[in-house]
């Protein structure tokens, strides 16, 4: 029997209509702290180092937040959570955002009372397989069995492609991705699928990582970013200048090192996007230092990246779709004027 379209979708008991929770806000500044939605671990994105302290290109998104809203970037607090219930944590307001390496998508944006932000990193589903099945191209794993995370946009793409292409997968599903990556390096199946940064990730830190590789080809888009409740457009746009303000800094040349300094050069764009003019972050409800004070908390888009996917991070990942709009890439800032 078919699933129900959206808990295929990865929507499991997600699909109501939020309650209105207008005023994030303020509910934040109350409480002196934001509460962020991350994933449980999940190397480069958001992973308790040795000393437990978060790390990662999602949990550095929550920093600005809290440096830009609160003015202090070590006010937040992590809730891990699973593909599985991640959207409901936010429907029900146990956390204030999502920075969670989720895709967006038309039913994720129309059916569960959610907002999305801007992508701030555009992924694709991809396949790691052990390095002495020698195989390069995903159609080579006709016949093969894949492993597979229930909750998440993979378990319907993989279905898809196979449609698609006339092949045959036998998925193994597994509930929750680390018991699937433990399965999978335990040679439980041919393949596994996810996100190609997840891969990456999840290679980075196996056993033997030499072992296997992180096919090139990708089935899908995987667009991530934030997500936010339907019905509080302050908050949502808050979430979303962040992005656009960490795109424009790196744009114009603005570092964690030399943000303070730009504040008293010469460059508009620099005076409008650290508070010297123009009182950008009033009109958001902040002190008009917010992305100055996001910037030198976790630095540019750039340097975020580089820092936790990047060449200096675990998975050195290349820019890619994720370069500047000005070097090939997708990033784009809409203007601060
Ligand atoms: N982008 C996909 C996949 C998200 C996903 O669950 N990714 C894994 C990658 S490792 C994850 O976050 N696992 C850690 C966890 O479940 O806490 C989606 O939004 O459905």
């Amino acid at each position: 029997m078919m699933k129900p379209l959206l808990l295929a979708a990865g929507l499991a008991l997600a699909a109501t209509t939020a309650p209105a929770m207008a005023q994030t806000l303020d509910t934040v500044k109350q409480r002196g702290q934001l509460i962020c939605g991350v994933s449980t671990g999940f190397p480069g994105f958001s992973m308790p180092d040795s000393q437990g302290v978060y790390r990662g290109l999602d949990t550095d998104y929550c920093r600005a937040l809290a440096a830009a809203v609160l003015g202090d970037a070590t006010k937040v607090r992590f809730v891990g959570l699973t593909a599985q219930n991640r959207f409901t944590a936010l429907q029900s307001g146990e956390v204030d955002v999502l920075m969670r390496n989720s895709t967006q998508t038309f039913l994720r944006d129309a059916s569960i009372g959610l907002q999305m932000g801007p992508v701030n990193f555009h992924d694709g589903q991809g396949f790691a397989v052990k390095r002495e099945l020698g195989v390069s191209k995903v159609a080579e794993l006709d016949g093969a069995t894949i492993c597979v995370a229930q909750g998440t946009t993979h378990e319907v793409t993989l279905g898809d492609h196979a449609r698609a292409h006339g092949l045959k997968f036998q998925p193994v599903v597994f509930e929750r991705p680390d018991t699937m990556y433990q399965a999978f390096f335990a040679g439980r199946c041919d393949a596994m699928t996810q996100d190609a940064s997840a891969l990456a990730g999840a290679v980075s830190v196996a056993p033997n990582p030499q072992d296997y590789v992180v096919l090139a080809e990708t089935i899908s888009k995987e667009p991530l970013g934030p997500f936010t409740r339907n019905g509080d457009a302050q908050w949502s746009k808050i979430v979303a200048w962040l992005h656009h303000g960490l795109v424009e800094a790196e744009e114009a040349g603005i570092t964690q090192a030399n943000a303070e300094e730009q504040v008293k050069g010469a460059n508009p764009v620099a005076q409008r996007l650290l508070g010297t003019s123009g009182e950008f972050g009033s009109r958001l409800g902040l002190d008009n230092r917010w992305m100055l004070n996001a910037v030198k908390a976790v630095g540019n888009y750039g340097e975020i990246f580089e820092r936790n996917v990047g060449k200096s991070g675990q998975l050195k990942l290349e820019r890619g779709l994720n370069g500047l709009w000005s070097k090939g890439g997708l990033m784009y800032a809409i203007p601060f004027r």
